[in-house]
């Protein structure tokens, strides 16, 4: 049994296009997708503010503010809740180059609107919680956007959303590039320190997710224990990626077990969910994956968890704490390799 409750995104189950190369399967519709995560284990589900009102674009407020509440019937049904929305500031022409640092005020505005959607949305489906995955703040040229003014947009932008509704959260989920070449926000530390020039620190947190730690070359389980110090770490995106390159979403462990297994511990040990936050997983399939076998990663990535979650349990941390008195690094590490092969 997992001292966990997990959550998904509906993204997470995809058709397997790359950057090089069209869908591969067939598209899964939705609420079968919903249906499906709940079966093999998920309590919770992310949201996109387009997962939920698809061509939201063309509906007024009040026309998406229905469509939020017909989803919320659906996921009181399957006994689901609602874990975050995030707006979808990626996709529209109209945030090509950024949503709230675009150099176009015009785009700027559009950001802004899906923005408040996005928390008329949480307020429908029950939850407090935003997350911003800050996709295209940054820059492909470095002379296209000043970085000061840049950061000093998106500090306008997170007050306005936090003065847009009081009650709600806002989950900066950092990654240092792709698709942009240079992040103004690119790692959980930027985030913290960012949190505190809005006008409500106190709401505005951090969700991490393993691989863009990776990315920055900076170990997960590590940025987890320095949002928890801060008591800021109100979201995990658990996967993996094999060291610098493209941005590849894989199963939770399968590359980095030693950090797989660091990481579990510093959630357990330092009881992170005591606050009914959710363990998300940010995993896609490999594009070879049959249609049939479209879940199977998710399946694969909580049993990792599980797996490891036993692992921690059985540390002697009496062991631990022996070997680290002797200053036995040697031999602490030898115990964790033997711990985790199984020994
Ligand atoms: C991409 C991000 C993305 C976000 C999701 C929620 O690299 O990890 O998947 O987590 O869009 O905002
Ligand atoms: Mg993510």
């Amino acid at each position: 049994m997992s001292k966990f409750k997990f959550s998904v995104g509906p993204w997470n189950v995809h058709e397997g296009a790359d950057a090089f190369g069209p869908d591969i399967r067939a598209s899964i519709p939705f609420d079968y997708k919903l249906k499906k995560f709940k079966e093999i284990g998920f309590s919770g589900i992310q949201f996109h503010d387009d997962d939920v009102v698809t061509d939201m674009n063309d509906l007024t407020e009040e026309q998406i503010k229905s469509r939020a509440g017909e989803l919320k019937d659906y996921l009181d049904d399957l006994k689901l809740e609602a874990e975050f929305v995030a707006p979808r500031l990626w996709l529209d022409p109209r945030t090509a180059d950024g949503g709230f640092t675009s150099n176009s005020a015009s785009d700027r505005e559009f950001a802004l609107w899906r923005a408040y959607r996005s928390i008329d949305i949480a307020k429908q489906l029950g939850t407090d919680r935003i997350v911003l995955w800050l996709a295209r703040e940054g820059t492909l040229c470095a002379e296209s956007k000043d970085p000061v003014e840049s950061i000093d947009k998106l500090r306008q932008a997170i007050d306005a959303m936090l003065a847009y509704d009081p009650s709600i959260k806002i989950l900066i989920e950092p990654k240092p590039n792709e698709p942009i070449d240079r992040s103004f926000i690119p790692t959980v530390g930027h985030v913290l320190g960012f949190a505190n020039s809005t006008s409500d620190p106190s709401r505005v947190g951090a969700l991490l997710e393993s691989a863009h730690a990776v990315l920055a070359g900076l170990d997960p389980a590590f940025e987890m224990g320095y949002c928890l110090v801060h008591q800021k770490l109100w979201g995990v995106h658990l996967n993996d990626q094999n060291s610098i390159r493209y941005d590849q979403d894989k199963s939770f462990g399968v590359e980095n077990i030693r950090s797989a297994f660091n990481q579990i511990k510093v959630l357990t040990d330092h009881q992170y969910g005591s606050n009914g936050e959710f363990v998300g997983l940010d995993v896609k399939a490999m594009r070879t994956q049959s249609l049939e076998k479209s879940f199977q990663h998710l399946e694969n990535s909580l049993k990792i968890v599980k797996l490891l979650e036993e692992k921690v349990a059985r540390l002697d941390t009496s062991r631990v704490n022996k070997y680290r008195e002797m200053r036995n690094y040697e031999a602490l590490e030898m115990y964790i390799m033997e711990l985790l092969l199984g020994e």
